[in-house]
């Protein structure tokens, strides 16, 4: 079977052409006006990025290389033996290549990147175990990721002088999947900081896959480690271990626009390694308006059922959430800047919960959950103001891992944070594969804008 690196090697030469071609032919073509409420509105609506392994459809959700969530869950390859989710691993391998693995190459992929991450730089865990076990979980990700760059191999031989423009993307391919295949270690390290007093929750395995590994470092999966405290049954740890395979293969990317990719992007832009391109992502991705979204929801549901008196009184969810409305706030988990549908990613969050009913018949906030997006939309029509009044991925994700145990909400962005290094990092790669230079948008001031208001 080929490698991935292999089957990238295949793909680069036509997909170089055609930037080719379209640069030399087409390259005065306009893409869109910019507007002032565009340059002042957080450049929304301004077409203005290249990215080229997932694009946001109003209609459809999220496409990752053209392919919908529900194709990828139809087509992507998952273990084989335990699952009914794909492999993230499987679309790592789509979006860098554009094309669906075999079962083979996704199962060659799962072992290589096993391989891959099977140790943390000794000087990133000397760093991770000097870290205040209050910090937040989201700076020790970023300040992890940055240690890495010790060991860049593109920074390394950048330095040297030793590879041409036109191979800087085999180093930085080399990063990424180092980076990459070292998230379920950093994140299972960060987690033990803030719960174990850094002792480990698992054991880390070269035969399982990525998302096994992450689960088994969280503690999560059963008889793996003697200090595990974990309580799930067995079908439980592999249900958690399912949740994670299809959570962390939806949340790769967003297109490029939004903040974690987009900044990724940017550092790299300048030549920055992997590591520390990513680690900014992460900042980024540790914001509230980004990745905390799914926290906030968690934090909601508790207080909504703390304050009604039962799931099965309409009535009061809809008062509830009027109240909420009627003083302004936002319903977290509705809405979106582009969708207008909803969230094919929410669907199959909660299609997850369906087919378990047994596992959620008691637990009343994911009962909630589903209750409200059938009541919420409603409401949300009906005052009128958001263009969107379906639920958002973030509604059902955050409850359904504090389901099987993580509660310590400000850890879900680092789980976020593993899924989304894939997206990204193989922008980062599409990057260098295609020269693109470092990015300088032009801007401007006050006076500047006025200036147009007057010539136009
Ligand atoms: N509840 C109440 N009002 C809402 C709403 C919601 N869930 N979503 C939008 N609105 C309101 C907006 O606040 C805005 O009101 P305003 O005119 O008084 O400012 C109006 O509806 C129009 O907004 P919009 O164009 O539909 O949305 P947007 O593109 O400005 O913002 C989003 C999108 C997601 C920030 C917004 O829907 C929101 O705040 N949702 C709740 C928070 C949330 O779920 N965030 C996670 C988003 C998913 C993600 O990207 N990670």
């Amino acid at each position: 079977a080929l490698t991935l690196k292999e089957a990238l090697e295949n793909v680069i030469p036509k997909k170089r052409d055609a930037v080719k071609k379209l640069k030399a032919c087409y390259g005065s073509t306009f893409v869109g006006p910019i507007t002032i409420s565009s340059v002042l509105g957080g450049m929304r609506g301004n077409q203005s990025m290249f990215w080229q392994g997932t694009s946001l459809d109003p209609e459809h959700g999220i496409k990752f290389q053209g392919l919908t969530v529900e194709e990828c869950q139809n087509r992507l390859p998952n273990t084989g033996i335990d699952g009914d989710n794909f492999l993230p691993e499987s679309m790592l391998w789509l979006l860098m290549t554009g094309g669906v693995p075999t079962f083979q190459q996704a199962a060659s992929l799962r072992k290589e990147l096993a391989i891959r991450g099977r140790k943390l730089p000794h000087y990133t865990e000397k760093v991770l175990s000097s870290l205040p076990k209050d910090m937040h979980p989201m700076t020790q990700l970023a300040i992890g990721l940055a240690s890495m760059n010790k060991g860049s191999l593109f920074a390394t031989n950048y330095q040297k002088g030793l590879i041409g423009k036109m191979e800087f993307w085999k180093d930085t391919l080399e990063d990424s999947l180092n980076l990459i295949a070292s998230l379920p270690l950093l994140t299972g390290r960060i987690y033990s900081n803030i719960t174990n007093e850094g002792h480990p929750l698992g054991q880390y395995s070269e035969e399982v896959d990525w998302c096994t590994n992450i689960c088994s470092l969280l503690g999560m999966t059963n008889g793996t480690n003697s200090s595990n405290t974990c309580n799930l049954t067995s079908q439980q740890s592999l249900d958690f271990i399912n949740l994670m395979r299809l959570y962390t293969g939806i949340h790769v990317d967003h297109e490029g626009g939004n903040v974690s990719a987009h900044t990724t992007h940017l550092v790299g832009s300048a030549l920055s390694d992997p590591y520390l391109s990513y680690s900014s992502g992460i900042m980024g991705l540790a914001g509230p308006l980004h990745g905390l979204a799914a926290q906030e929801v968690v934090r909601f549901l508790i207080e909504m059922n703390s304050n009604i008196s039962s799931i099965a009184r309409e009535q009061e969810i809809k008062d509830y959430l009027w109240k909420i409305l009627n003083s302004n706030r936002v319903i977290p988990g509705y809405g979106h800047a582009v969708l207008r549908k909803p969230d094919p990613r929410f669907t199959a969050m909660l299609e997850f919960a369906q087919k378990r009913p047994i596992e959620f018949e008691n637990d009343k906030n994911v009962l909630l959950m589903q209750k409200l997006a059938e009541i919420a939309p409603k409401v949300l029509l009906e005052h009128g103001k958001s263009k969107n009044p379906f639920p958002n991925v973030d509604s059902a994700s955050g409850i359904l891992f504090y389901h099987y145990g993580i509660r310590e909400l400000l850890f879900f962005t680092v789980i976020f944070g593993c899924s989304r290094a894939m997206g990204p990092l193989t922008q980062l790669v599409w990057d260098r594969i295609l020269g693109l230079p470092i990015e300088r948008p032009k801007s401007l001031n006050l006076e500047g804008l006025e200036a147009l208001t007057k010539a136009s």
